[in-house]
């Protein structure tokens, strides 16, 4: 089971509540350097990805080297993901899709999500993460540009493949930790107790 997501997004903050692991979470983006993983049960290992995309502070050599690595990672491994969890930063969505496309880019999260899809075969689930630093008008706006921009050919649903959540408050992690349970117990995981499910 792999996290996936830009730096600082709040993915090894959402697997310290989800699972219940000590990993290193850090106020600066870059915080988790490797990828790094955890074995949850004899057949399951969850993976916290470094962060992908454009990372401050890092030299535009080193940035694609990281996000290679990344990719080449996922590509490698596709047959034996489990499931696909990307964790993006909700509360700033609209703002950063707009400076990226006056720049003629699209979103990395929206690529990223489209990626994993594609190699997977099925969608991946999608933490919409940090909702406790906006309020409900900016987070509904935010939330729709995102399923607008993401669902151009899929069938992305609100509750089912993407959650609204903060690992700071806690709020919408039950529901995404609910899904994340079924989809691998419908694999035929079961003892997953250190993610006290
Ligand atoms: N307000 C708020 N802050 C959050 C939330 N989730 C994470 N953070 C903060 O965001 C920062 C980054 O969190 P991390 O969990 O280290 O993020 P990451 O995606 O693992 O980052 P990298 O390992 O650097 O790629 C930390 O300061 C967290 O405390 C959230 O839901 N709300
Ligand atoms: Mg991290």
């Amino acid at each position: 089971m792999v996290f996936t997501g830009r730096p600082n997004a709040g993915k090894s903050s959402i697997i310290r509540k989800v699972a219940g692991l000590e990993v290193t979470i850090g106020k600066r983006p870059g915080t988790t350097r490797r990828i790094s993983k955890y074995p949850l049960s004899s057949d399951l290992v969850l993976v916290d990805m470094p962060g992908f995309g454009r990372m401050m502070g890092a030299s535009k050599r080193l940035e694609d080297k990281k996000n290679d690595q990344i990719i080449k990672f996922l590509e490698s491994c596709a047959q034996n993901i489990a499931l696909a969890v990307h964790v993006l930063d909700i509360s700033t969505f609209l703002e950063v899709t707009w400076r990226l496309e006056k720049k003629g880019f699209i979103s990395v999260d929206v690529e990223m999500v489209q990626f994993l899809t594609e190699i997977l075969g099925e969608s991946p689930l999608v933490a919409a993460n940090k909702i406790d630093k906006v309020h409900r008008r900016e987070l509904e706006a935010n939330l729709e540009e995102f399923m607008h921009q993401i669902g151009k050919g899929s069938l992305f649903i609100v509750g089912e493949h993407v959650f609204p959540v903060s690992a700071k408050t806690g709020e919408g992690l039950s529901a995404l930790k609910n899904s994340i349970h079924k989809r691998l117990e419908a694999k035929g995981y079961r003892t997953l107790s250190k993610m006290g499910l």
